[in-house]
């Protein structure tokens, strides 16, 4: 097979639109929710496909609190690129800085897409600031047309995805 499959995930704090980015891109993406004993931690995972000039996109939400790092790093092995969505309404948080630290230091290809960029007060330009490094995409995750905009420009300067090289079992 000789498909171009690309894995893409999704970071971004709790509350960033990481569901929603994911449900507008692919309407019919699936949202799992799963509940600790005695209801206390809720541990929630996106997957949706999208094909992007014949090339097959996955895209995987990861949880966005960080006590579930070792989710997060699981769902993010073998990515070949990465979005990290940020909030336009609120400032940028500790967490969030962090997942950016971390997948600078990862080489991974990435942009930030600033999210809520609609709202009444949303600050994108204050927000973009603090990324100087990637890309930065301003989007509302309700607005399907920028935010496959966004993906797009972001998939298309992507080498062919690892799938493409090591096949998986299926
Ligand atoms: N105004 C606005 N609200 C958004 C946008 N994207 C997501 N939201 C809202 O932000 C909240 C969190 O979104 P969700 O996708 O659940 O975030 P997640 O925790 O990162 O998965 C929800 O109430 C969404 O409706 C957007 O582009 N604009
Ligand atoms: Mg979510």
């Amino acid at each position: 097979m000789t498909e171009d499959k690309l894995k893409i995930v999704v970071f971004g704090a709790f509350g960033a639109g990481k569901t929603t980015l994911i449900r507008t891109l692919d309407p019919s993406s699936k949202h799992v929710e799963a509940e600790g004993v005695g209801g206390s931690t809720t541990i929630a995972l996106d997957f949706g496909k999208v094909e992007i000039d014949g090339r097959h996109v996955y895209l995987f939400g990861t949880p966005g609190q960080e006590r579930f790092e070792f989710a997060r790093e699981v769902i993010s092995r073998g990515m070949d690129g990465a979005i990290l969505l940020a909030d336009a309404t609120s400032p940028v948080d500790d967490f969030t800085r962090h997942l950016y630290d971390s997948l600078t230091g990862a080489k991974i290809p990435f942009v930030v897409m600033v999210n809520k960029c609609e709202e009444v007060g949303a600050q994108p330009d204050a927000i973009k600031k603090h990324f100087c490094e990637v890309p930065v995409h301003k989007i509302s995750a309700q607005d399907h047309r920028r935010s496959l905009e966004a993906l797009c420009t972001f998939v298309a300067v992507l080498p062919p995805g690892h799938g493409h090289v090591h096949h998986g079992i299926s």
